[in-house]
């Protein structure tokens, strides 16, 4: 369903430039992605042979060669934050209409604190600066804006970290959506939108890349583990399609995962048997517009934690894959 690029992987740690600071790092995945400016951009997680995180640029004109900027993304106001935090990762971008007519992407990222992993929010108007705007308190991962408001207030898919796994790890098997009036402060749902499907391929689940509006609904991908019984953690790419009017109701799921480990740059690598779908561009769409059913998807996704895959797929084929398997 998900083909691959021939071309991948198209991103590895050999792209990432000695100007960033980040000389010989480990592994470059988990892009966020948005096209700006006819470019698309990534916004990388490069890893230091430290582990320390870092977030980088990449652009490209035609999506799949791309240059890495030379520097490191600074957050503006970041620093701010009185409690230590280790790493700043897996970023998901969003280009959306602002509150005063212009463009703005938001960046929603992962934190990792002494006590727990939480959402921040960050906004930037041309890719170059990044204003962080907050955090907040639940522990959570995987938050995904959408690209307009529902309903006069900002939206978002979440993965609330309520599950402690074999190993002692916070993680969830539940997606919610939460809602905001500025961005900063969210109103989580009571109860969750989706659910992990213990014994299949999405036992652990999380959102993937920002919702995409169609003709029939809104297509979310998303990534789910299978644990096979605590013996492997197998992560895959599937979609689910909420109803385009209330966002709170699934109208179609996949049964069978899109996209799986087969290759060997994502059975291989920093943490084997991964593929993370992290982001997604329709060429040409405008925050607001609906996706064409003969549109296509460019789903950028992390690789066993070590580098990062293209695949592409029909937005109508991915919308009749939800709804075969309802
Ligand atoms: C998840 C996150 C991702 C990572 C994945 C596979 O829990 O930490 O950043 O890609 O595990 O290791």
């Amino acid at each position: 369903m998900l083909r691959r690029s021939h071309e991948n992987p198209v991103l590895t740690r050999a792209d990432v430039p000695a100007s960033t600071g980040l000389v010989d790092p480990s592994s470059v995945f988990n892009p966020g992605a948005v096209e700006l400016g006819g470019r698309v951009h990534l916004m990388l997680r490069v890893q230091a042979r430290s582990r320390a995180t870092s977030l980088v640029m990449a652009s490209s004109l035609d999506g799949r060669r791309f240059e890495v900027a030379p520097k490191v993304v600074e957050l503006e106001g970041l620093e701010r934050e009185a409690r230590s935090l280790h790493h700043v990762y897996d970023a998901r971008l969003t280009r959306v209409r602002a509150d005063d007519g212009g463009e703005a992407v938001v960046v929603i990222f992962a934190a990792d604190m002494d006590d727990a992993c939480r959402l921040g929010v960050a906004r930037s108007r041309d890719l170059e600066r990044f204003e962080f705007l907050g955090f907040s308190e639940t522990p959570s991962r995987n938050g995904v804006l959408f690209p307009e408001k529902v309903g006069g207030r900002w939206l978002r898919l979440e993965r609330p970290n309520l599950v402690v796994d074999g190993a002692g790890v916070a993680t969830g098997d539940a997606v919610r959506l939460a809602w905001s009036d500025d961005l900063v402060t969210w109103e989580l749902d009571d109860t969750p939108l989706f659910e992990g499907r213990w014994r299949y391929w999405d036992e652990l689940i999380g959102p993937g890349p920002p919702p995409i509006r169609t003709t029939r609904g809104w297509l979310c991908l998303y990534h789910g583990v299978a644990t096979h019984f605590a013996s492997a953690n197998i992560y895959q790419a599937g979609a689910v399609l909420l109803d385009g009017a209330d966002p709170s109701r699934v109208i179609g799921r996949t049964w069978d995962n899109l996209l799986e480990p087969r290759e060997l740059y994502e059975q291989v690598g920093q943490v084997p048997n991964v593929v993370f779908p992290s982001g997604a561009v329709v060429r040409g769409l405008e925050p607001g517009a609906t996706a064409c059913d003969d549109d296509e998807l460019l789903v950028y996704y992390g690789a066993a934690d070590t580098c990062v895959g293209l695949a592409m797929a029909k937005v109508g084929q991915l919308v009749e894959a939800c709804l075969a398997d309802r």
